[in-house]
């Protein structure tokens, strides 16, 4: 499957919704008036574009709908897809290495549920299917089962798993991941983290104990620290994303579960919102299915015309 099947098939439903929208406020209408508008953006409202990104769209589609040049609801998508790579384009970069091309440090932060543990496993394999070598720390001892989970992406990408015991100290462990992915000169060491502690204080304690000791044996690192955001959830999980970046001092995104609903529209929304760039997708849970951000594929994927049914 090429890159741009993946992302086709993971934004099918966000797809399918939009272009079975506009189709049918256009074929209902023959001229288009405020409350055509009205009925578009409503529905780009409700595939999660945003306030922001909704604007800029129809700014777009209604100056070119009064200079006479869209024929059709193709035209429509055609402008929004165009200003969705527009939007979405500047904010990009690709994931940050080390400088002198020593141990990447990865830290994976994130609300619960959020998907810092599957995005970690998913990221060691698109890497070692690079041909990177790759360490996994088991850093959530908090969560009984959180090793185990790590453990298993471990076997399934072949790459080594520090861990210790359930209830150990996080710090301990990153402090020894670090230590075994240099000794065994790994390409990348990415850092599982916690999602949920006893308290939000006893999390942000955690993470900057963690970060103080990771920086005793590689000064520099982590040399990213990736956000991971569930596309599919509300304003409210917005919110408490947006406090998790600021205190774990977030460098990137990764969007996760963008298959999962019809809600595939949050891309430009998010970026806006947090004004970090977008580095990974998550478009299934396969673990092919986190792919590098591209937002190319991802407006042509959205604004596609989906899968008739
Ligand atoms: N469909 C879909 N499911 C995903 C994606 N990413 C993660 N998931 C699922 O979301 C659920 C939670 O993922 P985890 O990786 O365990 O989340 P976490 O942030 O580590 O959770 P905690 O450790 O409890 O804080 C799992 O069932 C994953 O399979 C995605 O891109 N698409
Ligand atoms: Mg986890």
């Amino acid at each position: 499957m090429s890159l741009f099947d993946t992302f086709k098939r993971g934004l099918q439903k966000t797809a399918t919704a939009l272009s079975r929208s506009v189709t049918g406020i256009f074929t209902e209408v023959r001229t288009w008036d405020d409350e055509t508008f009205k009925k578009l953006e409503d529905e780009l409202i409700s595939a999660d574009f945003g306030v922001s990104a909704t604007k800029k769209i129809m700014a777009d589609i209604r100056d070119r709908y009064q200079r006479g040049l869209l024929n059709g609801s193709d035209d429509i998508l055609a402008v929004a897809r165009d200003d969705m790579v527009a939007m979405l384009k500047p904010g990009m970069r690709k994931l940050a290495q080390a400088p002198d091309g020593s141990l990447t440090v990865i830290l994976m932060v994130g609300v619960n549920g959020s998907g810092k543990t599957t995005t970690a496993g998913k990221l060691a394999f698109l890497l070692t299917k690079q041909g990177k070598k790759v360490t996994l720390a088991a850093c959530d001892t908090f969560r009984a089962a959180a090793v185990e989970q790590l453990r298993l992406w471990g076997e399934r990408t072949n790459s080594q798993v520090i861990a210790s015991r359930h209830g150990a100290d996080a710090a301990a462990v990153a402090y020894d991941a670090v230590s075994a992915a240099t000794a065994r000169s790994s390409d990348y060491l990415i850092i599982d983290t916690a999602g949920r502690q006893h308290n939000q204080k006893a999390l942000m304690d955690e993470l900057a104990k963690m970060l103080r000791i990771i920086r005793k044996l590689k000064p520099d690192a982590p040399h990213e620290t990736l956000l991971t955001i569930d596309a599919s959830i509300g304003a409210n999980a917005i919110a408490q994303a947006r406090e998790f970046a600021a205190l774990s001092g977030a460098s990137a995104l990764v969007l996760t579960k963008l298959d999962g609903t019809g809600k595939g529209g949050a891309a430009a929304a998010i970026q806006e919102e947090f004004r970090l760039p977008i580095l990974f997708v998550g478009l299934g849970e396969a673990p092919e299915d986190l792919q590098e951000f591209s937002p190319e594929h991802y407006a042509e994927a959205i604004f596609s015309g989906g899968q008739p049914e």
